[in-house]
Formats: structure tokens, sequence, C-alpha cells
């Protein structure tokens, strides 16, 4: 544990002194960015602010509607044809939060990445590289605004409501709301304290999860109904297609939680959902329960996750790509 932390706080200072040496600093997430990837933005953006850096907040695709209220300072941008990218775009760092995997920040990779002077990861996804000089991956912790927790203190940052808040709705949702297995003493401990800087749980659940549109119920019974089970019932697979989401006049990101549906029956073990994009994109999500590895099938197809909950981008159509997957889970259940 000493040996632990120690190379935590080794780990913590070479990141911190990175960003104390750049005044310009883009921050960005994964693609269709969910509570955690949102909340780590809101609050580290704030907390730069704080350190009076020059930040832009940038990602490939929008937020969902029901995030709007960590938005301050309406700092959140997408990167489309609207989006400036700065002139001196070479001076900045680019600080990548909640994913570890380059590829998943989609556009912002080929038209930022590439261009800016050093990047940054902070993640808590399982990652095989070993530690590098330029990433903070903790895959014990929660989620990404827990490790965004230390690291502000670290940084002296005073944590202020709405960096409370923000850090709050990262935990909640990377948790399912203080339940899934990276949950701990900690991960309560420091909900403890955003919750004394007067953060109101109950107001943050509504937000994130009372707010979903009339099209995001359709949709849910839609994808529902394709239910199908496997493997003596212990493996269940959803699909969602873009029409389904069209013809529902739902959004892409409203489909979310579907996959943690299955799982609340006693039975199922693991739970997959394939989900088309609007452009087309195939997805592959699951989840598990108990021992089952759902990461590594994830990093089998170049994605990757945690242990109970990983996904990839599908380069194969449907049908062979859930040919696949199935066979990959049999080795559990025959
Ligand atoms: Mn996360």
């Amino acid at each position: 544990m000493v040996m632990q932390m120690s190379q935590y706080n080794s780990q913590f200072k070479f990141i911190s002194d990175l960003i104390k040496k750049h005044d310009k600093i883009i921050i960005t997430a994964h693609e269709t960015p969910d509570g955690d990837a949102i909340g780590s933005e809101s609050s580290f953006y704030l907390a730069l602010k704080e350190l009076n850096k020059h930040v832009i907040v940038v990602n490939a695709d929008p937020m969902a509607e029901h995030y709007l209220f960590l938005d301050y300072d309406n700092c959140f941008n997408v990167l489309d044809d609207n989006f400036n990218i700065p002139e001196d775009i070479e001076d900045y760092l680019l600080v990548i939060l909640d994913t570890n995997d380059i590829d998943n920040i989609g556009i912002v990779c080929e038209k930022i990445l590439t261009r800016v002077k050093q990047y940054l990861i902070i993640d808590h996804h399982e990652s095989s590289d070993i530690f590098k000089d330029n990433q903070l991956i903790l895959s014990n912790s929660s989620s990404t605004c827990e490790i965004l927790y230390d690291l502000l203190n670290f940084l002296n940052i005073k944590i202020d409501f709405n960096i409370a808040q923000a850090l709050f709705v990262g935990i909640v949702y990377d948790t399912g709301s203080f339940i899934y297995p990276k949950t701990s003493a900690k991960t309560f401990s420091i909900a403890h304290t955003l919750v004394k800087k007067g953060v109101s749980p109950n107001e943050v659940y509504s937000r994130i999860y009372d707010s979903n549109s009339v099209s995001a119920l359709k949709l849910h019974s839609k994808v529902s109904a394709s239910l199908k089970l496997y493997y003596n019932q212990h493996v269940a697979v959803q699909i969602m297609l873009k029409e389904t989401i069209e013809e529902c006049g739902a959004m892409y990101e409203e489909a979310d939680s579907i996959i943690n549906t299955p799982l609340k029956s006693e039975t199922i073990r693991v739970s997959v959902f394939f989900k088309e994009n609007p452009e087309g994109i195939l997805r592959c999500s699951m989840r598990s329960k108990g021992n089952i590895d759902v990461s590594s099938i994830a990093q089998h197809y170049d994605g990757g996750g945690h242990k109970t909950a990983a996904g990839f981008k599908s380069k194969y159509p449907l049908d062979i790509i859930q040919e696949k997957v199935l066979k990959k889970l049999g080795v559990y259940f025959n």
C-alpha cells in the first residue's frame, strides 16, 4: 500500500507539473460522452480556470440534454464545421479524459491530437500499456471523476459547489449509483465530501435519470422487443438499428441504459447490446456479472473497458459479429 501510494504520488507529481507548465489546454473525452466524461471535463475545466489557464473543452459529439446543467460558462464545444481550431494549436496541451484509446475521441484525434504539442490521458479503464509518462491510468478507480478528485487536491484547488457537483455526477454515473464492482469505501468517502459541499444526491439523480424523453421510452420498448436469449438463458442480446432510433425520434445517447435491464434477471450473466449510431457505425457493448471477463473480448476486437463493462466498434456486419461474440462467450457456458 505504501509502495502504491508513493507510485501514485510520483505520477500525480509528473502530471501536475505537466499541467502547470502549459498555459493553453484543450480538454476532450470519448465519443458520445457519458456522465463520467462530462463530469470530468466540466470539473477539470473549472479547476484549470482556477489555475488561470486558457481552457477549451471540445468533443466529437454533443452532450445529452440532461447534462446541460454541467455546461458551466457554455464551455462545451462540438468539433463540427463551426468550431474554430486555434491558430496556435501547436502550443496546446491536450488532456484526454475517461478513455485511454485515442480512437475513442473520434474526429478530435485527427483534427487536434495530431497537431498539439503534447497530450495527456487521465482514465480508469483497463489498459494493457504499462505506465507511460503522459498517462495517469488508475483502473481500480470507480470513475475518472474519482481520480480527478485526488488530482485537484494534489494541485491544491479548492473544490467549490460547481466542481463538486460535476465530480459527483461522474461518480454516480460510473458506479451505477454506488453499486458497481469498483465502488469502494474511498468512493463513498469522496461522495461524502462532495455532499458536504452542498451537492444534492436526490437532485443529481433526478436530473440525470428521471429526465428521459417520451421518444426514449419508445426506443427502450422497441429495443427490449429485440431481446433474444442464449446459453440456457444466461446471455441476453439486444439490437438497436439506426432506423429504430429514427422511427422513435430518439437520440443515440438515449439508449445508454438499455444494456443494464437484462442483468436484473437473476439467470442472466451477460448482457450484449449491438447498437448502430446515426452514421451506421455498429458498436457492441457488454455487461457481465461474476467472473465473466467481457473486457478481454472487447480487447480482442480493438476495444476495451472493464472486466464487467466493455465494448468495441465492430468492423464486421451485425450477423457476423454477433456470431463471433456469442462463440467467445461460449467458453463460460459450454
Ligand atoms: Mn468513466
